[in-house]
């Protein structure tokens, strides 16, 4: 990309044929690294050795396993950015469901979306696989004949039902090709939830994805069933079209009127009124006590912004300060334990591909034959996290920067990862860079290695959008 911008399109491509082409894992990697390809172990080996090791302090006040045996609810949270967490304008709390989880939960301010072309699905893949998005397209759509290990995978062998709920039909995306490969025991889509109460051009609205989603997870609690559930919501989706009286709970000032911004926060707004209506409603049937609840955005909702416009005015004025890349990159995540009543904040970075890794952890779920390149939560290691697919190729992003890469490393830049303060990267940080390339090889070389779905058949119905 960098060579078609500066030198034209005509240079770019003549200069393909002339491109090195090196495998993923050269023999002289895989013998420093000790990597065999068939053996798990080993995999995980190579990415610890990469990413700076695995051991650290453990931060948890909970054992390793403390939750085994409990049921596992993970809302996906459409477009949910972190800096509305806590947010006001004038005297419009944006997000008074979320703020209050945040004081019963862990809360990691500064976690970072890993979708690629993907949007909401490549966040699903990354949350459930613990591996990294393409730059080539969405994962729903590129490794969907694959058999891949996966957190359904780990909890059906644990004896759960795994099952993921969400209001549109499950060939948009690709998701019901997906969710094959992904070993989902079940899927909730459009089917079930039906057309009422339809919000934007997608599907029923979150109201309705929670009134009929909570008494499916009753109904299993009550068989006897555990089970891993992920919810996808809908309703704050791109363009956050103005929502009529009767789903509009926040009132915005008047300057607010017709912007991005201003939409996009009642959009939010609304869907944090749904989400707290449903966990009021895991309160009140018992579930709350005997699941672990995770909370997080999925990616950016707002985009491309004029400079000069109301737009980019409005979000100065709700964020406090100005607008970078790393505040478009950053979501929430909440992760509430049963039985816990304080609030806990980490400030360490963390990202969608360390969840599998927490998750297992928490609930002490044997994970030795599935590699990870995300790490828990609750041990506090080095982290590094290459970034592809919505930055430049030779980003990263460690403890204390996301570094978006341009020709060389002394020309790229850095935000800090704790959205605070300016920062600036250092030259310590170039082993990070030069790991993150090779961490994104061996999931490439990974994802190659594994093997196909013995009946895989592309879906008729199957529908990948185009725009980015
Ligand atoms: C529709 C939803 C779209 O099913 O996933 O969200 P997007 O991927 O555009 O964020
Ligand atoms: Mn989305």
């Amino acid at each position: 990309m960098l060579v078609a911008r500066e030198r034209g399109l005509l240079a770019y491509q003549a200069s393909q044929p002339f491109m090195p082409n090196e495998p993923l894992i050269t023999e002289a990697m895989a013998e420093e690294l000790g990597l065999d390809m068939a053996d798990s172990a080993s995999i995980q080996n190579a990415i610890y050795t990469l990413k700076g090791g695995s051991e650290g302090e453990r931060i948890a006040d909970f054992e390793l396993g403390a939750f085994q045996g409990m049921n596992v609810i993970m809302i996906q949270f459409e477009s949910l950015q972190e800096f509305v967490i806590g947010s006001r304008v004038e005297s419009s709390v944006v997000t008074p469901n979320f703020n209050a989880l945040i004081d019963e939960s862990w809360y990691f301010p500064n976690t970072y979306s890993q979708i690629g072309r993907g949007n909401t699905s490549d966040a699903e893949f990354v949350t459930n696989t613990s591996l990294y998005a393409s730059s080539m397209g969405a994962c729903s759509e590129l490794y969907d004949h694959l058999e891949i290990p996966s957190m359904p995978r780990l909890f059906s062998a644990a004896g759960y039902d795994a099952v993921t709920f969400h209001t549109n039909e499950v060939g948009f995306w690709n998701r019901r090709s997906m969710y094959k490969a992904l070993g989902w025991t079940r899927y909730y889509d459009q089917e079930f939830f039906g057309a009422d109460d339809i919000l934007g051009r997608f599907g029923s609205s979150d109201r309705v994805l929670y009134d009929k989603t909570l008494p499916e997870l009753i109904r299993m609690d009550s068989e006897g069933t555990n089970f891993y559930a992920q919810i996808i919501t809908l309703t704050s989706h791109h363009p956050f079209e103005e929502l009529d009286e009767n789903h509009t709970v926040i009132n915005l000032p008047e300057r607010f009127d017709g912007t991005m911004t201003g939409n996009y926060l009642s959009s939010v707004a609304y869907a944090d009124r749904e989400m707290g209506r449903f966990l009021d409603g895991l309160k009140e049937s018992g579930l709350w006590d005997k699941s672990i609840v995770i909370v997080y955005g999925d990616h950016n909702g707002l985009r491309e912004m004029d400079p000069e416009g109301a737009d980019l005015e409005a979000l100065r004025e709700a964020l406090g300060r100005d607008y970078n890349l790393a505040h478009r990159t950053n979501i929430p995540l909440a992760i509430h334990v049963p039985g816990q009543t304080e609030g806990v904040i980490v400030d360490a970075t963390a990202v969608q591909g360390d969840f599998m890794p927490s998750i297992g952890d928490m609930l002490g779920l044997d994970m030795t034959s599935t590699p990870m390149f995300g790490r828990d939560l609750f041990v506090d290691t080095h982290v590094v996290v290459p970034m592809r697919g919505r930055l430049p190729l030779g980003s990263f992003l460690n403890d204390r920067i996301l570094y978006v890469a341009d020709y060389s490393y002394v020309d790229g830049s850095a935000f800090a990862a704790s959205g605070q303060n300016e920062a600036r990267f250092f030259q310590v940080d170039e082993r990070d860079f030069e790991n993150g390339h090779l961490l994104l090889n061996l999931n490439d070389a990974y994802l190659e290695s594994l093997p196909g779905l013995s009946d895989y058949a592309p879906d008729p119905d199957s529908e990948i959008p185009t725009r980015k």
